[in-house]
């Protein structure tokens, strides 16, 4: 009971401060648009021996001294949290807001040539569509490369064997997650999406099934964050297990959430575990109460990210 009333309560904070968010993007669109033109001329008048610095201090005056982030819970954000801490850039925020609101902030200020840093990560489709790059982060505040593991609840190797083995077996390399994302993208329901990839991709797939036996209906259930990745992984082993008899069910809520949720047996299964960093806290909070059975996807990575035409290379450019 306790611990359903305290998810319950991270959820409504998170979602108020989603709203809260929300609001104070807007108004920050506006104050960096208002305060753009002028900057742009005296950059252009600077003198070259400045250059460097200057390019610097604009960036950070263009985007309001804003990091645009995604959901509150994403590992990602307390990452970029702490990069603030590490490079002691003391006027910059980061501001929470969704996946999706993040990407469609990337588009337009692509669109439009103007500078934004987002929280970013990669299995992305947003790289094979814009130029981007990662800031540099000699701090490490954002980790190395990171491996994505599949957890399952702590019996189900006992309720479930044919379901747990399919999950056991399920490997695949970031390209193949990215085609998934990419047709998303491009607006394909994610469903059709991973029917197109599961049907193009037999060889594979026959890997994570062999041997395994088909079920009669019998209901699993997913937990996810609808991360575009996530989005992408948690259709593709969905459908994969639909085709072996299964009814499943794909349940989208907050990170933490979804670590409590295969902990507590309210989910089957999660395909969406960034380690050893991104959701190491997650991890911990609920070690000894699921199954980890390990990388489904490695060289994973996350990091700020910035349209190639962004002057800054690296975090420390923003000090
Ligand atoms: N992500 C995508 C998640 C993990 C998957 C990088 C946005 C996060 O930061 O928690």
């Amino acid at each position: 009971m306790m611990k359903t009333w305290k998810r319950a309560g991270i959820a409504a904070g998170l979602s108020l401060s989603l709203v809260l968010a929300a609001c104070g993007a807007e108004e920050d669109e506006e104050d960096t648009t208002e305060g753009e033109a002028p900057e742009e001329t005296e950059e252009n008048g600077a003198d070259e021996g400045s250059n460097e610095e200057e390019a610097a201090g604009n960036i950070g005056e263009e985007v309001d001294y804003t990091i645009t982030g995604i959901d509150a819970g994403a590992g990602v954000m307390a990452a970029a949290e702490q990069a603030i801490e590490d490079y002691e850039l003391e006027d910059w925020s980061v501001q929470p807001s969704s996946s999706a609101a993040m990407t469609s902030a990337l588009d337009d200020a692509i669109a439009n040539e103007e500078p934004i840093i987002v929280t970013g990560w990669n299995p992305h489709w947003k790289f094979a569509v814009h130029d981007l790059k990662y800031l540099e982060d000699p701090e490490g505040s954002f980790g190395e490369a990171e491996d994505i593991h599949t957890l399952v609840r702590s019996d189900l190797e006992a309720d479930m064997p044919e379901a747990y083995q399919v999950l056991d077996n399920f490997y695949w390399e970031g390209e193949d997650m990215e085609e998934v994302m990419l047709e998303v993208n491009e607006g394909t329901e994610p469903e059709e999406a991973a029917r197109a990839w599961v049907d193009e991709n037999e060889d594979m797939v026959s890997e994570w099934t062999e041997g395994v036996e088909e079920v009669d209906g019998e209901q699993i259930t997913f937990a996810f964050v609808a991360w575009d990745s996530e989005i992408a992984s948690t259709n593709v082993v969905a459908t994969v297990l639909s085709d072996l008899g299964y009814e499943v069910e794909t349940n989208s809520m907050e990170a933490p959430i979804m670590f409590g949720a295969v902990a507590e047996d309210e989910a089957d299964a999660m395909v969406a575990a960034w380690l050893p960093a991104t959701h190491e806290q997650y991890y911990n909070d609920y070690e000894g109460e699921f199954e980890d059975l390990g990388a489904n996807l490695e060289g994973a990575k996350i990091g700020l990210v910035v349209p190639e035409y962004v002057e800054a290379d690296s975090i420390e450019d923003l000090q």
